[in-house]
């Protein structure tokens, strides 16, 4: 079972991930355990006070080290109580490296995740000593690291054995082979004029596979050309590719 502490002054926002879908029902199994900590429990004063203004002035509030500390170290003690001595600590924030598959695929392998999510404009600095990565979800700023741990979870928690069913498999997820996915239907034939591709109701599988993979490096060149410049395509795919090409540009 992975183990996850959330330290987030917003425990209540987690459980729109506990309860709904995959992942809700993927805790239900005892998949995964997951447990918010609230910084403001850790806090020292009547108020709860869990931020302060900023050394050194400027705009915005930081949140103190203090009561995050006492978070984490109470989210390792719960860990090292599950069976997990060394989770690996990461912090949610747009100044860490960016969330890749490669990433998730690691972070899946691990028994324990202690998650900081901060708020404000930032963390104090010298909470960094407890942290093993830090980790952003893409190149635009959050009110807080909450909706990007709940990226992290969602992405994490679909890749372990028993979550999907063989039907959902994450195999054939976009990115799996550094490609996006291939177009998708279902009935009717024909919708509002619109056909379904006729290679797909054809019943010949070998033409099938060999459409998707097609359409899946068109879609990929047309709209995600640094994923084609990273990966190296076979000559079968390099034709399929010319081909999604011609056809382009003949329709
Ligand atoms: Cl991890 N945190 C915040 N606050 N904003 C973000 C982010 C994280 N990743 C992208 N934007």
């Amino acid at each position: 079972m992975l183990q996850f502490d959330v330290v987030t002054i917003f425990p209540a926002m987690f459980d729109a991930v506990a309860e709904a879908g995959v992942i809700g029902r993927a805790r239900d199994k005892g998949i995964y355990q997951l447990v918010a900590w609230n910084p403001r429990d850790f806090a020292q004063n009547a108020y709860r006070t869990v931020d302060d203004r900023p050394y050194g002035g400027g705009p915005g509030m930081v949140m103190m080290a203090k009561p995050l500390g006492r978070a984490m170290a109470a989210a390792r003690q719960r860990q090292k109580s599950a069976g997990v001595p060394k989770p690996r600590a990461i912090h949610l924030t747009p100044q860490g490296r960016s969330l890749s598959h490669e990433l998730v695929m690691d972070l899946a392998g691990q028994q324990g995740l202690v998650l900081l999510a901060g708020r404000y404009e930032g963390v104090d600095e010298r909470v960094m000593r407890e942290i093993d990565d830090q980790i952003s979800i893409g190149d635009y700023v959050l009110s807080g690291g909450e909706l990007a741990a709940m990226v992290l979870i969602d992405c994490i928690v679909r890749q372990l054995p028993g979550v999907l069913g063989d039907a959902e498999s994450a195999t054939q997820d976009s990115f799996v082979n550094g490609l996006l996915d291939c177009p998708h239907y279902t009935r009717p034939e024909a919708y509002e004029g619109q056909k379904v591709p006729p290679v797909l109701l054809s019943g010949n599988h070998a033409d099938i596979s060999r459409w998707r993979l097609k359409q899946a490096l068109g879609r990929t060149w047309q709209r995600r050309p640094d994923l084609l410049a990273k990966r190296v395509l076979s000559e079968d795919e390099r034709r399929l590719l010319e081909e999604f090409k011609q056809e382009l540009s003949g329709a």
